[in-house]
């Protein structure tokens, strides 16, 4: 049996597969596939999670947390770009586990992908929700307050979930439900609908950083960290922060922003889970990575000098800090500009991560890790693995629908950066078992850039609040309980080693 969970996918069946039938469309060129990286990454984050990391986490020192987020994620980043060059297959890290640690491996890191993107786009559609909220007030339309919520939020004085009086956030619940229509009618439609999205929200965020930076007062960055730079626990022990000042028993300081505002810089790696649709993966993948990665690095430090520069942190909004900063100031037009163009932009985040849970379990369907059937099963049309993206819907649906933001942020990044470290060692791995594969990219001062990689992460892991180190190993648990009961009987490679060995 351990030879079975350990058992690799050799690199030259997963470059055989690729020429097979039941492939998806190769239709994404390098400026379509940047586009999906920065239309990934640029949402909730800085538009909606900034404002609670700015308020009650970090204060202006929010500015060196997405430094040191974005750092961790360069380095992960070029491991994802190794990789999506060598197998530009769609699946992500998943198929690179497969490759490199193991079916067991793959297996958790499969599941803990399709965790990230489901969770993720949960807490997008709920900040959807916040700004959709914002931009219909100006006509002066609501909807019934017990419809824009979840039953319980997450109370900062006590540290514990309450009634929030409100029964659904039907907002969230309403765009989830479209973007899934858009995304089982094909890649296609869904990345032109994108490119328009992005090019509006960067043009909006261009206008926030360059129209903002003339309302900074420099007074406001003072006092720089209020709540200390560090916001390091280990499973509940707090090292080096200031307790006193904590959000109810959670971690602060600069380094505790730094572990929820890394969800900003989530979504980069889908466009490697988009490889196989590319056109020319091993050139432009690994250039769309990269790219989008840098482009967002710069645009949020700035964003959030802008931010804190413009309203004392301490006054910063929570449900739309960027758009209400803007109303702070006096500037109650672009408010409703700012708004309206990040309810474009978060959709368009939601899109690409709901467009990739379903490629993760379309690669484990292949493997026959999970029931291919249904996980494999690709629309006779519309060429899209339909039947997943309806089944994520609808789990997504549920989760906008009665989860608070804070919990789905954290659950989502923690799931993120136990992948990101997985891949990190991955690529060390690989470099040993296939030195000479072909490797159109290669991440560069192997081993120091990869190990920094997976410091950097277990580093942010541990600055998030320690109870999400129980929610994933729930997670996890669920994940190979099923493995153990479907997927080692049906993995395709043990069948094929036992018709080698029969
Ligand atoms: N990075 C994505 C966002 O901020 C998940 O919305």
């Amino acid at each position: 049996m351990a030879n079975q969970l350990f058992a690799r996918k050799p690199l030259s069946l997963l470059l055989e597969e690729m020429q097979g039938e039941n492939r998806l469309r190769r239709v994404l060129g390098p400026l379509q596939l940047t586009a999906l990286g920065v239309g990934a990454v640029i949402g909730a984050g800085i538009f909606v999670v900034t404002g609670v990391a700015a308020h009650s986490i970090a204060g202006p020192a929010l500015m060196l947390s997405y430094c040191v987020a974005g750092v961790a994620c360069i380095f992960a980043a070029l491991c994802y770009a190794e990789f999506a060059s060598m197998v530009p297959v769609a699946g992500s890290a998943y198929t690179y586990a497969y490759a490199t640690l193991g079916e067991l491996f793959a297996w958790i890191i499969g599941w803990d992908l399709v965790l990230e993107y489901a969770v993720g786009a949960a807490t997008v559609a709920n900040s959807w929700s916040s700004y959709f909220q914002q931009v219909i007030a100006t006509f002066d339309w609501h909807f019934a307050p017990a419809l824009i919520g979840p039953p319980i939020e997450f109370d900062a004085t006590t540290g514990h979930f309450v009634a929030s009086g409100a029964v659904i956030n039907l907002p969230a619940v309403l765009i989830v439900l479209l973007v899934t229509a858009v995304l089982v009618k094909g890649i296609q439609e869904s990345a032109r609908f994108n490119s328009a999205m992005v090019a509006l929200k960067v043009a909006v965020v261009l206008f926030v950083i360059i129209v903002g930076a003339f309302y900074v007062d420099p007074a406001n960055w003072h006092p720089f960290a209020p709540y200390g730079m560090s916001g390091l626990t280990l499973f509940g022990h707090t090292i080096g922060a200031q307790p006193e000042q904590s959000m109810g028993g959670q971690p602060v300081g600069m380094l505790a922003g730094a572990a929820i505002i890394f969800f900003a810089y989530i979504g980069f790696d889908a466009v490697s889970t988009q490889a196989e649709e590319a056109k020319r993966p091993n050139r432009d993948v690994p250039i769309a990575i990269v790219l989008s990665l840098v482009i967002c690095t710069v645009l949020y430090v700035a964003v959030v000098a802008v931010l804190t520069g413009m309203v004392p942190y301490k006054q910063i909004d929570l449900g739309a800090p960027v758009s209400t900063a803007f109303k702070q100031v006096g500037l109650g037009h672009a408010q409703f500009l700012i708004a309206a163009a990040g309810v474009a932009g978060i959709t368009s985040v939601l899109l690409v991560m709901m467009m990739s849970a379903p490629r993760v379990f379309l690669a484990m369907a292949r493997d026959g890790l999970v029931p291919p059937s249904f996980f494999g099963a690709i629309h006779p049309r519309f060429r899209t693995p339909y039947k997943t993206t309806i089944l994520i819907g609808a789990f997504v649906t549920a989760l906008a629908a009665f989860l608070p933001i804070g919990l789905l942020t954290n659950l989502c990044n923690i799931g993120t950066l136990l992948a990101f470290s997985i891949v990190c060692a991955a690529v060390l791995i690989m470099r040993k078992t296939n030195p000479d594969a072909e490797r159109p990219f290669r991440c560069p001062l192997v081993p120091l850039f990869p190990i920094l990689g997976i410091l950097s992460c277990l580093l942010l892991m541990f600055s998030l609040p320690p109870e999400n180190w129980l929610r994933l190993g729930v997670w996890l648990a669920i994940g190979l309980s099923i493995y153990f009961a479907y997927g080692r009987r049906h993995s395709v490679m043990a069948k094929l080693r036992a018709s080698r060995t029969s």
